[in-house]
């Protein structure tokens, strides 16, 4: 049987011509970064750039390439009013927008991208957030008031197979990357995330950093069936959000990027505009939880564009005993 284009599953969700335009140009933006991440080795881009992004992260040429092919699609999209790129200090604003858009893009081109040169799973993340007002010069708190209006998200995922995981409502859609028809097509309308798991992704060697709780949680699962737990634990990390919370979606399990004792890592490390934000509506939508220290990730009122949240995806089960610790130590 024909499986469904991304098109058409757009058309049956209901999502807006605004939205659908967005999702189907990031689409296409993202079937050219599959092909670039396959020939980087070739093409002699798995290198670091000499110029460093504004939270002075030294960029890799993909870094680059990737955010100036996104920015360049979603310019020619009228219901772009404005974007947010990982890669750029300021607010993009869309010169080519109709009168009425009012939908901003926040988009970490390439997330995961110190696993360009060990050829590890990288992918692109993006949050479209309807804005309140159509005004014609749009401002980072305009984007930030927007930041609970999100109408869509999703993330690519650049590995063995190229999938798109994308939400414009309630569901979460999984698509897989056609090479024969270079279209995304459906394989899974309806993802949901296992109520309990016995896994756990959290970058074990910032140990000395963390606070009571996350410390409390993961010596629970280090100690497995000689635990509180009463259960034996696996542990993954691949230092790619991406490919770590996707392993979330198909097994359950928790991830974690807590906020930290460290100068620069107080609140984490990933951002909320294009990586907390997007994987939480996912996470959600698929019946998990999303929460930052321990608030849902969804109720942040973000102050700059490129802020950092601290971060915990997770199965919906069990879930008294992570708000018990934090509980615990307030
Ligand atoms: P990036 O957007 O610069 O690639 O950084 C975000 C990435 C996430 O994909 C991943 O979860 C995290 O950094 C890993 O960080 P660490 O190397 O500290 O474990
Ligand atoms: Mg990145």
């Amino acid at each position: 049987m024909q499986k469904q284009t991304l098109k058409d599953w757009l058309k049956g969700q209901g999502a807006t011509k605004g939205v659908s335009d967005i999702l189907l140009a990031i689409a296409g933006s993202c079937i050219k970064i599959a092909k670039i991440v396959k020939n980087a080795p070739l093409d002699g881009l798995i290198g670091a750039s000499s110029q460093t992004n504004v939270q002075g992260e030294v960029q890799k040429d993909l870094d680059i390439i990737t955010n100036d092919l996104m920015v360049g699609d979603l310019l020619r999209i009228s219901s772009v009013s404005a974007m947010v790129s990982e890669e750029i200090d300021e607010v993009i604003q869309n010169p080519n927008k109709s009168k009425n858009a009012n939908l901003t893009v926040c988009f970490d081109p390439l997330d995961g991208s110190s696993n360009i040169d060990n050829n590890g799973i990288i992918g692109t993340i993006f949050s479209v957030l309807e804005l309140a007002s159509n005004s014609k010069n749009i401002t980072s708190n305009d984007v930030l008031s927007a930041s609970k209006n999100q109408k869509a998200a999703g993330y690519f995922i650049y590995g063995p197979a190229c999938l798109l995981m994308v939400s414009v409502g309630n569901k979460v859609s999984m698509f897989s990357l056609s090479e024969k028809q270079q279209r995304f097509l459906l394989v899974d309308g309806d993802i949901s995330i296992a109520k309990n798991s016995n896994e756990f992704a959290i970058n074990m060697s910032y140990q000395r950093f963390w606070d009571s709780a996350i410390a409390k949680y993961i010596e629970q699962c280090l100690l497995g069936e000689m635990g509180e737990r009463k259960k034996n634990f696996n542990m993954r990390w691949a230092g790619s959000m991406v490919a770590d919370v996707h392993r979330i979606f198909m097994h359950g399990g928790v991830f974690i990027y807590p906020s930290m004792d460290k100068k620069g890592s107080e609140n984490g490390k990933l951002r909320f505009l294009y990586e907390a934000n997007p994987m939480a509506m996912l996470v959600e939508n698929a019946g998990g939880m999303a929460i930052s220290n321990p608030a849902p990730i969804r109720e942040i009122s973000a102050t700059n564009i490129h802020q950092r949240v601290p971060v915990v995806l997770r199965t919906s089960g069990e879930v008294e005993i992570l708000l018990k610790l934090y509980q615990n130590i307030k």
